[in-house]
């Protein structure tokens, strides 16, 4: 007998770009949740079973054990780490860069830097390491908008194709972090249910590479 196994995960592209990792695992979900309304998802298998949740809410699942194994941004894990998990693996999957952005035609501005963002613990820790005083302003979305309207005079997001920013009249200036999907698992599961965890972990490294 197999153990139940609950794997976290967010629809959208985190979910598209795990699909064939998945199915390399012989992992294949009874429904697509882009088409559905069901939060939890059988699989083929009967023990195995996934949870579609916020991308920020995955390491919160799988902290608590409410989740087993977990796929997350960077982004998010570097924002808010998260006890009893372990980051097992580096996903290469929805890839992008978390960096600082501002109007093309920048106005001179006498004042501390305002900068607009959802990642205001990343944005702090790399101004602070810069050695650079700037205000933050919490924003949960729509950052590309706020420089716009003089509520900041920059943005820290990410940044995939860069066409969000050009159509905003904003451009990339600095670099911050490469960011990608991290496959994380519950501590205490990774001990308890290693055969099955690690049989996973092992299929989804083949199918990286
Ligand atoms: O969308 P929702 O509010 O439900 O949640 P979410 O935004 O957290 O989920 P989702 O699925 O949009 O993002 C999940 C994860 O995908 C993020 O945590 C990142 O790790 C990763 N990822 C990769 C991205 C991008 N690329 C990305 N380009 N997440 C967001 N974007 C956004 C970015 O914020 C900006 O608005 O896309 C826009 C920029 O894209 P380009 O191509 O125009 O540069
Ligand atoms: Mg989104």
């Amino acid at each position: 007998m197999q153990e139940q196994l609950t794997l976290a995960l967010s629809k959208g592209r985190i979910y598209k770009d795990t699909l064939p990792l998945l199915e390399a695992a012989d992992i294949i979900p009874s429904e697509d949740p882009s088409k559905s309304r069901k939060l939890i998802i059988p699989t083929n298998h009967d023990h195995i079973r996934l949870l579609i949740v916020r991308a920020t809410d995955a390491p919160t699942y799988v902290s608590h054990g409410a989740a087993d194994i977990g796929v997350a941004g960077k982004d998010v894990l570097m924002e808010a780490p998260s006890d009893n998990l372990y980051e097992l693996l580096d996903l290469k999957i929805a890839q992008c860069k978390l960096m600082v952005a501002g109007p093309v035609e920048e106005k001179p501005h006498g004042h501390r830097l305002k900068i607009a963002t959802k990642y205001l613990n990343s944005a702090r820790a790399y101004y602070a390491q810069k050695g650079e005083q700037v205000d933050l302003i919490k924003l949960y979305g729509s950052m590309e908008i706020a420089p716009l309207i003089d509520l900041a005079d920059r943005i820290v997001d990410l940044v995939d194709t860069g066409n969000t920013l050009k159509a905003n009249g904003l451009q990339p200036l600095e670099h911050i972090a490469d960011i990608s999907s991290r496959l994380i698992v519950n501590e205490h599961a990774y001990k308890t249910k290693f055969e099955q965890i690690n049989a996973i972990v092992e299929k989804f490294k083949t199918a990286i590479k």
